[in-house]
């Protein structure tokens, strides 16, 4: 099979942006504002549109409630669709209120659990108007002491209200569950792996699907041994790409260690899990603190496009005699090679022929663009997690 022959598999693949990529962020410590910055959530699509206009890979954006509350969710919608893209996963938020100081899905107080979940009935008012089917659930829920609450009542709390939350979903729509191992708790969050990710959604029903962020790991964790497990049980939702050195770090996936994504990708087309309608949506969770956001988000969606392709290009047929030989070095040598294969020119061929930029980073440079929004837009919003 040639090179391009391979490559078609890229077809039809797609990488979901998030809204808050656009807006300024930074650490506790300081939010470098950049010129440009959208003001509203029209803008932040505006912006996503380009990525996608210049990269033909990232066609949906999705949206964090309460961060992109709009008047008339029918409104951005038809803007996005103007502009060439959709409203894919809407997020819920429910790290940003004081009555969830010590819980909210979880919390001892059936008042506050419920107010919870009506949050996630009001997100799914939001999916009925945009037209998303998915609902992204990150629970920043834990404790920072040991006999602060009971572990197991915040379980079995945490699975009732998941459960009020399921039975709003149209059989169309599904519920991604997030986990994440520690912060804003430090003794014991409350979906802090896959494995409790994957309980409560195989307790919800097959429209419940893990989520995972590459950020929410401890240093070492191999994570495409979790992705082939989520995958043999077919709860894999969704991807929250990003990269980190040390913990959540939300920087351009596949910068810190491209052989990870490679990794990953290499279990994902193991399974033909990168075909439209394999249910796994790769999403960006980044932010651009000190970077340009717009060439930000377009190096992340070539980073993960070039870790696809170079994990298509494994000889699996090698691979497999190799392994079954017991030939270590030999199977290792396979992978390897594939992800030693310098593909940027053959994906640039790719994009050319089908009337995109060879360049899409240059291209935007030449465009001007960020040059429009500097000069249109004054005070940029916060992304809204700082
Ligand atoms: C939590 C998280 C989750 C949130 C996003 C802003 O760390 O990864 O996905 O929604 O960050
Ligand atoms: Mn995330
Ligand atoms: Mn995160």
């Amino acid at each position: 099979m040639s090179l391009q022959e391979v490559l078609s598999e890229l077809d039809g693949f797609t990488v979901e942006v998030p809204s808050w990529a656009y807006g300024n962020s930074g650490t506790r410590f300081k939010v470098f504002t950049t010129p440009g910055t959208p003001r509203d959530p029209f803008e932040k699509i505006a912006d996503a549109a380009r990525v996608h206009a210049l990269t033909g890979l990232a066609p949906r954006v999705s949206l964090h409630i309460p961060w992109d509350r709009v008047e008339d969710f029918g409104a951005l919608s038809a803007h996005a669709e103007e502009h060439g893209v959709g409203i894919g996963a809407i997020n819920s938020n429910l790290f940003q209120d004081d009555d969830y100081k010590l819980g909210s899905l979880t919390h001892a107080d059936p008042a506050v659990r419920a107010k919870a979940v009506a949050h996630h009935l009001d997100c799914v008012a939001v999916m009925a108007e945009t037209g998303s089917t998915d609902l992204k659930l990150w629970l920043p829920d834990g404790t920072n002491y040991a006999g602060q609450d009971s572990l197991r009542a915040r379980q079995d709390r945490l699975a009732a209200s998941l459960a009020e939350i399921y039975a709003a979903l149209g059989p169309e729509q599904r519920l991604l569950l997030e986990y994440k191992f520690f912060e804003p708790y430090f003794y014991a969050m409350d979906v802090p792996d896959w494995g409790t990710a994957l309980l409560h959604c195989q307790a919800l029903g097959e429209r419940a699907q893990v989520v995972l962020d590459t950020g929410h790991h401890a240093p070492g964790t191999n994570i495409e041994f979790i992705v082939m497990q989520l995958l043999r049980a077919g709860r894999l939702g969704a991807f929250d790409f990003n990269s980190r050195f040390y913990a959540d770090d939300d920087l351009i996936v596949g910068s810190a260690d491209p052989f990870q994504l490679f990794r990953i990708m290499v279990e994902i087309v193991a399974v033909d899990a990168h075909r439209p309608g394999s249910g796994v949506n790769f999403m960006l969770d980044q932010c651009h603190n000190i970077e340009d956001k717009i060439a930000g988000q377009v190096r992340s969606v070539l980073n993960v496009e070039q870790a696809l392709a170079k994990a298509l290009l494994v000889d699996t047929e090698a691979l497999t005699a190799a392994q079954d030989a017991g030939d270590v070095i030999g199977a290792h040598d396979v992978l390897m090679d594939a992800f030693h294969t310098d593909v940027r020119g053959p994906l640039a061929d790719r994009r050319e022929a089908r009337g995109l930029p060879r360049d899409p980073m240059a291209a935007y440079r030449a465009s001007g663009y960020a040059a429009e929004i500097a000069a249109a837009r004054v005070g940029g919003t916060q992304a809204g997690w700082l």
